[in-house]
């Protein structure tokens, strides 16, 4: 700990360099260490600058995200900066890496800012449920228009290093790779230049027009979608601009230290180590991932070509394998508009998409080129003969070792496995659609898979920049076992009175991304049809079972592709309407099952939707499908909309306490114990008076 920061002298230039792996988080004794060598670099004598700078691979990338909600301990960082701000000589910040949150607002304090190629500067507390509470709300819309600082803070973004010097945030982006070396060779420069100590907080604010400003905070309040940080991250860049900056300096911490007492600030850091923690399995600890440099596809659909995309953005070589050439055209065709839109994002060189096209794609009508892929990831129709014959094929051509992956989303692993001579190389790589644009990658694990194809589930995940978490065989697998479960409670609702665009509206205000039928109208309510007969043989026959969604689908009305579902979808409508003749059909429904409908109120609708969401959750954890509770969160987080400031389903049962939920659930067993039946890991937490959080650990 003692040399975690070390002063050096390099002729006059101070140079206070900072080596805390492995991001250089501002903890406590970071900034006792910072303190004590500023301190020392400006007591000698012949200090004419101060170089701050970090050793490793990155500048620091903010506060200590794990020393939130302890005491904070002195020196605080917002004071910190303040006195590296009143330096009498030059302090320069020498940068390079992640430069976020704390680390960017140290950089803010500093007088002049440097940053090699590469850097990336940001202020992401606001996706921590926090805003920048070391004075970046206040001295960056004095530094820069007033309207990037706005966007930055708001929507917690990092930009590049050219993208910082274009807006006046860093004075220069270096040609060499060196900070250190960079930052020494520009504090030379400005001492021979004369220059002065150019403190932000002493400059006057940039400023948003009324109009301007109200026109951000609506857009602002849109995007929160609920979330209270972004709002609270304007409220603080407005009083940059209207109030003296240590006034400004005032509201920022009290804004600050009520984001951080919030139950969102809380859910969303628990998102945050939730999201790491997943990849941290015992079962892969110290095992090496196989190489993965060669992909196969099999199926060429809305899925297969998203993997293809997905795969060939991360710069693996794909070939795709189509069941003839027309739909081997295809798919080609889908391939390279995918990657004309990323393209026209600007995610995307031309070149490079050209470079791609030409030597790392190809499509295939014969498996047989699949005999050098290091993997061969399969996205054919959902069914478990097509399946059996795709396996049983590719055994025959795989060279050994290559990692037989399925994207099934409900299908029985070990019966696709069952199918090869080599079970081990066998796993489910479960993508969600879009497949190149959703972070979130199920790797499903077999009774027979071995321990480095789990390791190479997870390390492609990270190649393809997506979460992975793992997953035991189900029905579902964790994400769509549980959607499949909340689902009927969800036809349950609307069977008894509620309306579906009432359960939408509820639950959209509620913070989920888009309510379940507007879900069902996107993906097709063809595949949930399909679903519902393949399990129609082992349905328990005391279940109510809605008919609504049936007779839609025997009607054509398929959801979005058609042009009805649940809404009808109509060209310059301005979006879904809802349609009368969808009442009619669960009207006629009610009326022949003898049912009352009854008004349920929007509490009700989310009591009774999360309540079966955490029930099945909780049999999902309990039956070791999910390994903990927080594997469950990031599913849900990252493939199903789930609100990432409530943490996800389990952090949110946690946050209003499992006996209600389980109080819940008693109370609509009376109605329908079919349907609920409490987890018996739910009663267990709630008997003993523990929270899921407790299995996180
Ligand atoms: C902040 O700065 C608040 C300030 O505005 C105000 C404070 C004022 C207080 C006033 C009080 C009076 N802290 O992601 P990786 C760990 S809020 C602690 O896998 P990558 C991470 O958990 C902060 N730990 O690496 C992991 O640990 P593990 C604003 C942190 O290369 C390991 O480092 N900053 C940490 O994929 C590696 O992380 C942010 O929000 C932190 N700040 O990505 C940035 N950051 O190995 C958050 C990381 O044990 N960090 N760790 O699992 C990131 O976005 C990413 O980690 C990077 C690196 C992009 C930096
Ligand atoms: P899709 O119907 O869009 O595509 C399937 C493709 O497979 C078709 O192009 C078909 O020609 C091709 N195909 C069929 N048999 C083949 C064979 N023997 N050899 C080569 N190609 C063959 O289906 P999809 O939506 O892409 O779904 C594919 C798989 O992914 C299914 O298992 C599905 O459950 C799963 N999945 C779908 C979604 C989704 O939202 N659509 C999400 C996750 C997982």
């Amino acid at each position: 700990m003692a040399n975690q920061v070390n002063l050096t002298m390099d002729g006059s230039v101070a140079v206070v360099r900072v080596d805390n792996p492995p991001v250089n988080a501002l903890s406590h004794a970071v900034r006792v260490g910072l303190q004590g060598s500023f301190r020392a670099a400006l007591s000698r004598a012949e200090t004419k600058a101060v170089v701050i700078c970090c050793t490793g691979r990155s500048f620091f990338a903010g506060a200590d995200i794990r020393e939130f909600g302890k005491p904070p301990l002195a020196p605080f960082l917002p004071d910190l900066i303040t006195e590296i701000e009143a330096a009498q000589v030059p302090v320069i910040a020498a940068m390079h890496g992640n430069v976020l949150g704390g680390g960017l607002e140290a950089a803010l304090g500093a007088h002049y800012r440097i940053a090699v190629k590469g850097t990336r500067l940001g202020l992401p507390e606001v996706s921590l449920g926090l805003l920048p509470g070391a004075g970046g709300t206040q001295r960056l819309p004095r530094l820069i228009p007033a309207a990037d600082a706005a966007r930055m803070i708001t929507g917690g973004k990092p930009v590049s290093a050219d993208a910082a010097l274009s807006m006046g945030l860093i004075d220069r982006v270096a040609d060499g790779t060196d900070a250190r070396a960079e930052g020494i060779a520009f504090a030379r420069e400005l001492i021979a230049a004369g220059k002065e100590p150019r403190p932000a907080g002493s400059l006057l604010c940039n400023i948003l027009e009324p109009a301007e400003l109200e026109g951000v905070r609506a857009k602002v309040a849109r995007a929160a979608r609920g979330a209270i940080a972004p709002i609270a991250c304007l409220d603080a860049v407005e009083a940059a601009m209207s109030l003296p900056f240590e006034d400004g300096l005032k509201k920022e911490r009290a804004l600050f230290q009520e984001l951080m007492a919030s139950d969102q600030s809380t859910a969303l850091i628990h998102a945050f180590f939730a999201e790491r923690q997943v990849g941290k399995l015992p079962e892969i600890e110290g095992v090496d991932p196989r190489a993965i440099n060669r992909m196969g596809v099999v199926g060429g659909g809305t899925m297969g070509a998203g993997i293809a995309v997905s795969a060939l953005l991360s710069g693996l070589d794909v070939t795709l394998a189509e069941r003839d050439e027309v739909a081997a055209d295809r798919a080609a065709d889908s391939v390279g508009r995918m990657l004309e839109s990323a393209v026209k994002r600007g995610k995307l060189a031309a070149p490079q998409r050209d470079a791609i096209l030409a030597q790392a794609f190809r499509t295939t009508t014969r498996y047989e080129d699949f005999a050098q892929a290091d993997l061969v990831i399969e996205a054919v129709f959902e069914s478990m003969d097509v399946k059996k014959d795709v396996f049983t094929r590719l055994d025959e051509v795989c060279k050994p070792g290559a990692i037989l992956a399925s994207n099934t989303s409900y299908l029985d692993l070990n019966r696709i496995a069952a199918m090869t001579s080599r079970p081990q190389d066998v796993i489910g790589l479960h993508f969600f659609s879009p497949a190149h644009v959703m972070r979130l990658l199920e790797v499903v694990v077999g009774k027979d898979t071995a321990p480095d194809a789990v390791a190479s589930g997870f390390a492609l995940a990270k190649r393809l920049k997506k979460v992975a978490v793992r997953a035991g065989v189900c029905d579902g697998f964790i994400g769509n076992r549980i959607l499949s479960h909340y689902g009927k409670a969800v036809y349950g609702m609307v069977l008894a009175g509620a309306s579906p665009y009432a359960v939408d509206k509820a639950l959209t205000g509620f913070g989920l991304a888009m309510g379940p039928f507007a879900v069902g109208d996107l993906a097709g309510l063809d595949i949930g049809w399909a679903n519902r007969k393949r399990l129609a043989a082992e349905r328990d026959p005391r279940e109510t079972y809605p008919e609504f969604a049936d007779r839609l689908c025997e009607l054509g009305r398929f959801g979005r592709k058609t042009g009805r579902g649940f809404y009808i979808y109509e060209e310059g409508a301005g979006g879904p309407k809802p349609d009368p003749e969808v009442e009619d059909i669960i009207a006629a429904e009610r009326t022949a099952k003898g049912i009352t409908p009854r008004a349920i109120s929007e509490d009700e609708i989310i009591s009774r939707y999360m309540a079966a969401m955490v029930n099945e959750a909780a049999r999902v954890v309990g039956d070791g499908i999910a390994l903990r509770p927080l594997d469950v969160d990031v599913t849900l987080l990252n493939g199903y909309g789930f609100p990432r400031w409530r943490g996800g389903p389990m952090h949110y049962a946690d946050t209003i306490g499992l006996d209600r939920i389980l109080q819940d659930i008693c109370r609509f067993h009376e109605e329908d114990p079919i349907l609920w039946q409490p987890a018996p890991l739910l009663e267990r937490l709630a008997a003993e008076g523990r929270s899921f959080g407790s299995l996180n650990t």
